[in-house]
């Protein structure tokens, strides 16, 4: 059978109204604080709320801390403990009363553990349409699915919203994604993006918001455009959106926030800088193939290859709606016996509410063992698969080596695809299901339960937690050094294309030494190059400096700030790069090391790993302009970088970063 064609791509020349009329634009006209609303140009909007994980969490309070102010400023600031739920040593422990304690001091709410992942909880409990959302996450962009401009950022700049000070941004690009017609039986949410990320692939799509509209919107229910937004980020990029219309205010009211309504929609005559059309009625199943969210295959290409694994959860696809779903096409068979299923809901309120309609049940007769409601298997921290085993998972990234397995094989599916595969221990197409589609109840809460959050008191010092508690493994803040006359020193590595902060910074058995930099920075690149940080140690220690060289989209993926702030604990003082993706060349900038980009592609293949590079009168030449002249030393040739960052970007780098510059003006 041919496969119908669901997209198409048409180019528009912009037009001066598109800026007054899409919904990207009208949240941005509110929360302008600096610049002028002109693509491409440095903006400051006001960030209306927070969110933070305890992975990028610890160091973000840290360096909030070091603000030396006594509350946060901003409306609302949420603390979710949700990534490092796995206590193996007193490490993750110890970093939850840290933060426990330093919500309570500053004035913060915290989701404590248990209470679910923070893109889905931040959904159901404080995203309100129309509002900012800054979080230090790469897929705080979720929040788009109830119509809120929500942008990942690296801790630093999150610690800074905190603070009231605003966030700086590239005004983006807005992509209208126009979405007519109505999903099949058995296609969902998951096929939507993944056929998104087919088209835009991973790389290349910096400074550019998704926006999405037409007749199609309204049959999508506000987690299915969640987790389309979730995805959005695998693209690289800066937020992804939904109008906010009938559809959002019944999820409202169905959490008890009607009041939180409001309506969003783009004027009839907004225009765009690009368009991408999407059927829905042609939407088939998709997965995305190892090690990339970008490698889209139709599920029916892939069908028959034998499954090791399936987990479905994650902030991605672990509403009510997917796991009654799942659970469904689960009901009444029992688990392949070559794999095993995990199920993982999304929240505590997604796993009380399938403890009433019999979901839970399902999960528990088919032989699904039950996950704890946190990221868990999708971090790396649990769950890795066998040897080259394939492990279909629901959730958003397949990066090599990130399920914690170097070898094991990740294709990331729809739950729907996940729950039958899981049935006949091979990948399947749920299309091919011989069953009418199942009508999902629509679950209205009459009580929402927030009693995992603790909120603000007025007098701290009244409850139980006395002060700020720091465990052995909890650091100082960073410190950045100051900028020197001249750089010198070797190419500590040299990289391709695609290079992930998982790559720089693994997670997974790592992870709970988030806190402690020293000891962190140990492991940076340990799966690419395990002698990369003793290298750099000897470098910096006789006052070298390290230099990373990388090809297109370095850094893409995570948003932790880890992979700048360990880099330049070993002395790493720029990374020459083709290009680099939009949080971390924040991170970079915020952390006092250059992000160059190569103007001429032969400069880049010139270069070899350990030849000596030197960047005179650095200062003077970032002050400047966008050029920035290196001589290889090693082969004796000057060649020109790029460097381009915004003015605030080129004050920090003078400073040495930005905590440094921003100390004074608060
Ligand atoms: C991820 O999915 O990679 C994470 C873990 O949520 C990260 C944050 C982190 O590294 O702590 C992210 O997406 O930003
Ligand atoms: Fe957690 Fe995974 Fe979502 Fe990151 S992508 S927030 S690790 S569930």
């Amino acid at each position: 059978m041919s496969v119908p064609q669901c997209g198409t791509l048409v180019c528009l020349r912009r037009s001066e109204r598109y800026m007054r009329n899409t919904v990207t634009y009208k949240i941005l006209k509110e929360h302008l604080a600096e610049g002028n609303l002109e693509k491409g140009q440095s903006i400051s909007i006001k960030i209306d709320q927070t969110l933070t994980q305890d992975a990028t969490g610890t160091m973000a309070y840290l360096e909030f801390e070091s603000l030396g102010l006594d509350k946060v400023r901003n409306e609302l600031a949420v603390s979710y403990i949700d990534h490092n739920t796995v206590q193996v040593g007193f490490e993750n422990a110890d970093d939850h009363k840290y933060l426990q304690s330093i919500a309570l001091s500053k004035g913060i709410v915290l989701s404590r553990p248990g209470n679910g992942i923070c893109h889905q909880v931040h959904i159901e409990r404080f995203g309100v349409p129309g509002k900012t959302l800054l979080g230090s996450d790469s897929h705080t962009p979720t929040g788009g699915g109830i119509g809120m401009l929500a942008i990942g950022a690296g801790g630093l700049d999150v610690a800074l919203a905190m603070a009231g000070v605003p966030y700086s941004v590239v005004c983006p690009e807005v992509i209208e994604i126009r979405l007519t017609g109505k999903l099949r039986s058995f296609c969902s949410a998951k096929d939507v993006i993944l056929t998104v990320l087919e088209h835009f692939g991973v790389k290349g799509n910096v400074n550019k918001v998704f926006e999405y509209t037409g007749s199609g919107v309204a049959s999508l229910s506000v987690t299915d455009r969640a987790t389309i937004c979730n995805m959005g980020t695998e693209c690289g990029v800066t937020s992804s959106i939904f109008p906010s219309d009938s559809v959002t205010e019944k999820y409202l009211i169905s959490q008890g926030r009607g009041k939180d309504f409001r309506l969003i929609a783009a004027d009839e005559n907004a225009e765009y800088d690009g368009l991408f059309e999407i059927d829905l009625s042609k939407i088939v199943p998709m997965a995305a193939c190892p090690h990339s969210p970008g490698n889209v295959k139709k599920v029916s290409e892939l069908a028959g290859l034998k499954v090791s694994q399936v987990l479905i959860g994650s902030c991605t696809n672990s509403s009510y709606t997917d796991l009654y779903m799942a659970s469904k096409i689960l009901e009444g068979k029992t688990v392949s016996e070559n794999l095993s299923l995990g199920v993982a809901p999304g929240s505590r309120h997604v796993l009380s509410e399938i403890t009433k309609d019999g979901t839970l049940l399902r999960f528990i007769k088919s032989g699904a063992r039950i996950l704890e409601s946190a990221c868990g298997f999708c971090i790396g921290n649990s769950c890795s698969p066998p040897s080259n085993g394939v492990s279909l998972r629901t959730n958003n990234r397949n990066f090599e080596g990130r399920s914690g397995t170097k070898d094991g094989q990740v294709y990331l599916v729809s739950p729907e695809t996940a729950a039958i595969s899981a049935v006949t221990g091979v990948i399947t197409d749920p299309t091919s299901l011989a069953c009418d589609e199942f009508e999902v109840p629509v679950a209205s809460i009459k009580n929402y339960d927030d009693s995992m959050f603790i909120f603000p008191v007025e007098n701290p010092a009244q409850t139980d937690i006395e002060g700020i508690f720091r465990g052995p493994n909890i650091g100082n803040p960073p410190v950045c050094p100051e900028l020197s006359e001249k750089l010198c020193g070797n190419v500590v590595i040299k990289l391709g294309d695609k290079v992930t902060t998982d790559h720089i910074m693994p997670a997974g058995q790592r992870l709970k030494y988030r806190s402690n930099i020293p000891l962190y920075s140990t492991f940076v690149f340990e799966g690419v190059d395990s002698s990369f940080s003793k290298r750099c140690i000897e470098n910096r220690d006789c006052g070298k400096a390290n230099f990373i060289v990388a090809g297109a989209s370095y850094g893409q993926g995570s948003s932790r700030e880890h992979a700048a702030i360990c880099p330049m604990f070993l002395g790493v003082r720029a990374v020459f790069a083709v290009s680099i993706e939009r949080i971390h060349q924040a991170n970079l900038c915020n952390f006092g090391i250059l992000p160059l980009t190569f103007k001429n592609l032969s400069d880049y293949e010139k270069i070899d790993s350990s030849d000596i590079l030197e960047i005179s009168d650095v200062p003077s030449q970032i002050k400047a302009g966008s050029s920035i002249t290196v001589n290889n030393i090693s082969k004796n040739y000057a060649f020109e970088m790029s460097l381009d960052v915004s003015p605030m970007q080129r004050e920090m780098l003078l400073c040495g970063g930005r905590l440094n510059q921003i100390k004074s003006s608060l």
